[in-house]
């Protein structure tokens, strides 16, 4: 039976102590919830509101990434805004559903690889529009969200061994090889395996 190992990793830019990125992975019922939050700017305003971000994702019950998305844009109205994207992965069917607002990257490299799309805007600013992305992870699919403290066009060429790779060793090795100095990067990487 395919299962879910997932890992996180956060950076802070250089030259600050805390991070405006941040992740959030939460097992709950029968799903994976995964969310990377880029608060705008760098240092404490964009921290606070990525915590805030983390916070109010972590209390609502629902698990529906356009709800999650349209309730973030008004819970951060009056805040520096931030770009966010989640996906809500079924550990039994392993379907999953993404919705993206902003300069997040959602990829999923494996048998085939795709893109999930965000829309444009910023939460707590400005949202068009918000569309759930829907996919279903088949064994040896790594789903991998970024901010853009990482460089959104890496490639199996230019990481060959990750499909090999567990979880916790990919999300360390894409933020080492594909991370810039000079912005927050976070990157979380949720491995479907059979194992
Ligand atoms: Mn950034």
């Amino acid at each position: 039976m395919a299962r879910l190992t997932y890992h996180s990793a956060v950076k802070p830019c250089r030259g600050q102590f805390v991070s405006g990125d941040a992740t959030l992975l939460l097992e709950q019922n029968d799903g994976v919830m995964a969310v990377i939050c880029d608060g705008l700017g760098h240092g404490r305003p964009a921290f606070e509101v990525s915590r805030a971000v983390n916070a109010w994702v972590e209390k609502q019950t629902t698990r529906d990434p356009e709800a999650l998305v349209l309730g973030l844009h008004e819970v951060l109205k009056g805040s520096i805004g931030a770009a966010v994207g989640m996906a809500w992965i079924n550990t039994t069917t392993m379907a999953l559903r993404y919705a993206g607002i902003g300069n997040t990257v959602g990829k999923i490299f494996g048998g085939r690889e795709r893109s999930l799309i965000s829309r444009p805007g910023t939460l707590g600013i400005a949202v068009a529009s918000v569309r759930v992305q829907e996919d279903v992870l088949s064994p040896g699919d790594f789903l991998v969200l970024h901010t853009d403290g990482i460089s959104s066009n890496f490639t199996l060429v230019d990481y060959p061994m990750m499909l090999h790779d567990k979880a916790e060793t990919a999300t360390g090795e894409i933020m080492r090889r594909f991370g810039k100095d000079y912005d927050d990067s976070s990157c979380i990487v949720v491995k479907c395996s059979n194992d």
